[in-house]
C-alpha cells in the first residue's frame, strides 16, 4: 500500500490506512524511529492538536513515504488516553483536502471570486510595499491592523503578533470571545484562574456541569466523570438546552438563560439556613463572607430563585443539600453560561458556593474553569522590537505602544478609528466573517480597506473577502509546542510531513515578509529572515517550563508529553493571588472597576418586545468553529445546518419539520431549516455556529456585539454576550 505525495490528492487516496492497521503496542518510542511491530516504512511522530479546544490532544501520526496515513491519540497522555474526537480522526482528510489553499493567490477585485495564483515573491512584495506606503502616508504603521485568534494555539504561532511588532506599532484586536467574563470572576475571587486536574474529577462524589457541553466541546474529561459515577457520584447538568452532555446526567436542570446566579443564590440561602457552611474553611481562607451572607439572608428567597430560574423550589433544595453534603463536590463552569451581560457576576456567585461548602482546594472538588499555569514559555517568536524610529500611540515616558481594538466589537471599533484610520487588515488563525458578531458590519469594514491579507489553509468566508491569501501549513507540517487551558499536559509537535504545496507556517511567513520589507527599505522590519522551524520551537523553552515538566530539554518531549504534576489540586496550598492573599468574596478590585464588590444578583437582559425569541448559537459537534465541518467526511455526517425549535413555538408560527425559517432582527437575518425538538424551551431557538462548505449559512448575521459584564481586568476587553441574542422568526 503505497501512496505518493501528489499535488492534488482528493478522493480516498490519502486515507486508506484503516483502524487497527497499526497497533498501540508500537507506540512506545517515536523519535523518528520505527517502533517494533510497525509496518516496514511507517514512521511515527509526536503531534499535538493545536485547536482552541479544552483537550489539546497528544497525538501520534503515522507516516509512510512522506504521506500522513493515520492519526491516533497518544496513550502516553493519561488525559488523551489514546483517543481522539471525530475531528481528530479526520485529520488525514483535512491535510489532504482538495480544498486546501495551495499557493499564494490574489483576488481582483476583492469578493469577485476571480482568484489568480501568484508567487510568494509577488505576494510578499505587494504586502511589504503596501505596509511601507501606509507608513509613509500616515507617519506610522497604525493603519495596519492584525486580527489573530484561535485557529492554532501553538506557542510559536504567537509569531503572528511578532510579525506585527517587527514592523512597528500597529493596531491589534485585543481580548477573547471564549472566556473573559469568567476569567475576571475568578481573578476577583481567587486572584487568577486555576482548575483541578480534570483527571481528578474521578475523585468527586458529586459533579455539576454548569453551562458546559463537554460531551461535544471537551470529550476527554467525560471518562473521568464516568469513573466518578461508577464510584457512586451523582452528575448534575445545568443548561437551557438538553444537550448530549445533559443526557448523561442523573439530574438535568433546564435553567432559563442568564439566571445561574439566581439559582446559586437560592442554593446559598438554603445552605446558610440549614447551617451547612464549612465555617472553618470560610474563616481561614476568605474575606467578606459575612457581608455576603447578610445580603443573601436579607434579599434572597427560594421562591424568588425558583421564579427567576424556572427551576422548581424542591429541585433547588435538593441540589443545594446534595452539593453541600456530598463532599468532595466538583463544579465545572463552562464558557457557555458566562456569554451573558451578567455572566461574570453569575460565575462569582458560583465561586462563592464552592467556598462556603469548603470544596475549593480539595481533590475531587473545586470550581473549575480554566488555567494558564503551563503557559510560561518565552514567547520568543512573539517578542520583537519595533524598528528604530517607529511611532505609535503615545505611551509612558515618551514611549509608544500599539493601538488596541476590541476583538469582541471588531467591525465597529475598526471603522470608528480615524487618526489614523485602519487601511490594511492581516488575518491569521482567524475567520472574522464567520465568527465575529454582526456579519453585515464586518463586511462593511472589509469594504473600507485598501488591502486585506488572510493567512489560512482553507477558502473560508474570510478569504472570500480578501485581496491576498497565503497558504498556511497544518500542524503535521510544522514544529511547535502546545499547552492546554484545561488539563496539565504539555506536548511537542514534530514536523511529520513536509509542508504541502507551497504552504508556510506563520513564522516562516513572518521571515519571508521581513526579507521583502528589508529589501525594499533596509531596517524596516526586525523579524529574523532565517530560522529553522525546530529551532524556533526550542527557543520557547526555559528553566521554569523544564522544572514544571521534569525535563531538561524539549527533546525529552519527543518521548511523549509531560504533565505538570505539581498542579493537581488547585488552591490546595491556600496561597490565593488576590491583593489580600485570601479568597475575596468582597473584592475591592471589582468595586474599583464599577462592579458589585460582592456576588449579588445582577438582572439578566430581557428580550425586546419586537424580538421575543432568544437565538442561541453555541459550539458545534462536528467542527470547531469554522474548522472541520467543511470537510467532505463531515459534510457526509452532518450535511446541513438546522435550527432547533420547540414544537409549541413552531406551531405558533405555522412551522413544520424541515421548513425553512427566516430568523431576523434589526441588524440582519439568516434562513435555516427547522428541526422540531423538545430539547429546547419554547422561548429559545438554537443553531450551532459553523462554516459549511459552499454555504452562506452564518448565525452571526443576527448576533450583536453586546458586551458581557467582565473581562477587561485580565484580558484587556470585556467578553461578549453571544447568548443574549434576540430575534423574531417566520416561515420562509
Ligand atoms: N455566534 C457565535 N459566534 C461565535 C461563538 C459562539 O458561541 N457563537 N464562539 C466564539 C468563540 S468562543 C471563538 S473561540 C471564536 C473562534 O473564532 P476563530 O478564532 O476565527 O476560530 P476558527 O474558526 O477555529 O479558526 C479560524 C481560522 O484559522 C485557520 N487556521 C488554523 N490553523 C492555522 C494556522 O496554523 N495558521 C493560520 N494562519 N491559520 C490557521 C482555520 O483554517 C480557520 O479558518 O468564535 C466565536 N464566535
Ligand atoms: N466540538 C467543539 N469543541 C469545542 C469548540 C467547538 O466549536 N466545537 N469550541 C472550543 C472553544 S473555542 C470554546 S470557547 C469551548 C466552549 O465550550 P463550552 O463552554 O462547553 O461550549 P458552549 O457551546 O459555548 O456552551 C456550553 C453550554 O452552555 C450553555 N449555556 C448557554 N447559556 C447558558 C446559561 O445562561 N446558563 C447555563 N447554565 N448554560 C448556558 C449552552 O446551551 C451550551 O450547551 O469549547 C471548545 N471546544
Ligand atoms: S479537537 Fe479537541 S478533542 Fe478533537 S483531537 Fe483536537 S484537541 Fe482533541
Ligand atoms: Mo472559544
Amino acid at each position: 500500500m503505497k501512496i505518493t505525495r501528489r499535488q492534488f490528492i482528493g478522493g480516498t487516496a490519502a486515507v486508506t490506512a484503516g483502524a487497527g492497521l497499526f497497533g498501540f503496542n508500537m507506540l512506545a518510542k517515536s523519535d523518528f524511529v520505527n517502533a517494533a511491530g510497525a509496518e516496514a516504512g511507517v514512521k511515527t511522530f509526536r503531534n499535538v492538536c493545536p485547536r482552541n479546544c479544552y483537550d489539546t490532544c497528544a497525538q501520534i501520526s503515522f507516516v509512510e513515504d512522506g504521506v500522513l496515513k493515520k492519526v491516533e491519540g497518544d496513550p502516553k497522555s493519561t488525559y488523551t488516553n489514546g483517543k481522539l474526537c471525530l475531528k481528530g480522526y479526520n485529520y488525514t482528510r483535512r491535510v489532504y483536502s482538495p480544498d486546501r489553499i495551495k499557493y499564494p493567490m490574489k483576488q481582483v477585485p476583492r469578493g469577485s471570486g476571480n482568484w489568480e495564483k501568484i508567487t510568494w515573491d509577488e505576494a510578499m512584495n505587494t504586502i511589504a510595499g503596501k505596509i511601507l506606503d501606509l507608513k509613509k502616508r500616515y507617519g506610522s504603521t497604525l493603519p495596519i491592523c492584525m486580527d489573530k485568534y484561535s485557529g492554532n494555539f501553538g506557542i510559536t504561532h504567537y509569531g503572528i503578533e511578532g510579525t506585527m511588532s517587527s514592523i512597528g506599532y500597529t493596531t491589534r484586536a485585543v481580548g477573547t470571545p471564549c472566556w473573559p467574563a469568567g476569567i475576571d470572576s475568578q481573578t476577583y475571587d481567587f486572584g487568577t484562574i486555576v482548575n483541578n486536574d480534570p483527571e481528578d474529577m474521578a475523585n468527586a462524589n458529586y459533579i455539576i456541569l454548569w453551562g458546559s457541553n463537554c460531551a461535544w466541546t471537551g470529550i476527554h474529561t467525560l471518562p473521568f466523570i464516568m469513573k466518578a459515577k461508577e464510584r457512586g457520584a451523582k452528575l448534575v447538568v445545568i443548561d437551557p438546552i438538553l444537550t448530549s452532555t445533559a443526557s448523561k446526567g442523573d439530574l438535568y436542570i433546564q435553567i432559563k438563560n442568564s439566571t445561574d446566579g439566581a439559582l446559586a443564590l437560592g442554593m446559598a440561602r438554603y445552605i446558610l439556613d440549614n447551617n451547612l457552611v464549612d465555617w472553618d474553611y470560610v474563616k481561614a481562607n476568605s474575606i467578606g463572607f459575612d457581608e455576603w451572607a447578610d445580603y443573601v439572608k436579607k434579599n434572597i428567597t427560594l421562591d424568588w430563585a425558583a421564579e427567576k430560574t424556572g427551576v422548581p423550589k424542591d429541585v433547588i433544595i435538593q441540589l443545594a443539600h446534595e452539593y453541600a453534603t456530598a463532599k468532595p463536590a466538583s463544579i465545572w463552569v463552562g464558557y457557555g453560561m458566562q456569554r451573558h451581560t451578567n455572566g461574570g457576576q453569575n460565575v462569582r456567585i458560583i465561586d462563592a458556593l464552592g467556598v462556603m461548602t469548603g470544596n475549593v482546594g480539595k481533590s475531587g472538588g473545586g470550581v473549575n474553569y480554566a488555567h494558564l499555569e503551563t503557559w510560561g514559555f518565552n514567547y520568543h517568536a512573539m517578542v520583537m522590537p519595533a524598528p528604530e524610529g517607529s511611532v505609535g500611540m503615545p505611551g509612558a515616558n515618551g514611549t509608544y505602544t500599539d493601538r488596541a481594538v476590541n476583538m469582541n466589537n471588531f467591525a465597529a471599533d475598526v471603522q470608528a478609528l480615524t487618526d489614523p484610520p485602519v487601511k490594511m487588515l492581516w488575518f491569521a488563525c482567524r475567520n472574522s466573517v464567520s465568527q465575529d458578531p454582526d456579519t453585515n458590519d464586518i463586511i462593511k469594514m472589509f469594504n473600507s480597506m485598501e488591502l486585506v491579507v488572510t493567512v489560512d489553509s482553507f477558502f473560508n468566508q474570510n478569504v472570500e473577502l480578501s485581496d491576498i491569501v497565503l497558504p498556511a501549513t497544518t500542524h503535521f507540517e510544522d514544529w511547535d509546542v502546545m499547552a492546554s487551558y484545561w488539563h496539565h499536559w504539555v506536548g511537542i509537535n514534530q514536523r511529520a510531513i513536509e509542508p504541502m504545496y507551497e504552504s508556510k507556517s506563520d513564522v516562516e511567513i513572518a521571515m519571508a515578509l521581513s526579507k521583502a520589507m528589508n529589501a525594499l527599505e533596509p531596517g524596516s522590519c526586525t523579524y529574523p529572515t532565517e530560522g529553522d522551524p525546530e529551532e524556533w520551537t526550542a527557543k520557547e523553552f526555559n528553566d521554569g517550563i523544564h522544572a514544571l515538566l521534569g525535563i531538561s530539554s524539549y527533546k525529552e518531549l519527543l518521548d511523549g508529553p509531560r504533565k505538570a504534576n505539581s498542579l493537581t489540586v488547585a488552591w490546595a496550598d491556600g496561597n490565593f493571588r488576590t491583593p489580600s492573599k485570601k479568597i475575596e468574596i468582597h473584592s475591592e478590585l471589582a468595586a474599583g472597576n464599577g462592579l458589585p464588590a460582592i456576588p449579588i444578583w445582577v438582572e439578566e437582559m430581557k428580550a425586546p418586545a419586537q424580538y421575543p425569541i432568544r437565538f442561541m448559537t453555541p459550539h458545534p459537534q462536528h467542527g470547531i468553529h469554522s474548522q472541520f465541518q467543511n470537510l467532505d467526511w463531515m459534510m457526509a455526517a452532518n450535511p446541513e445546518p438546522v435550527v432547533e425549535i420547540h414544537p409549541e413555538l413552531a406551531a405558533k408560527h405555522g412551522i413544520a419539520e424541515g421548513d425553512k425559517v427566516r430568523i431576523y432582527n434589526d441588524i440582519g437575518e439568516v434562513t435555516i431549516k427547522a428541526h422540531l425538538t423538545r430539547t429546547t424551551s419554547p422561548d429559545v431557538i438554537v443553531s450551532y455556529e459553523a462554516w459549511y462548505k459552499d454555504s452562506k449559512f452564518n448565525v452571526n448575521y443576527t448576533v450583536k456585539a453586546i458586551p458581557a459584564d467582565m473581562g477587561k481586568q485580565a484580558t484587556g476587553m470585556d467578553g461578549i454576550a453571544f447568548h443574549d441574542n434576540f430575534v423574531a422568526i417566520e416561515k420562509a
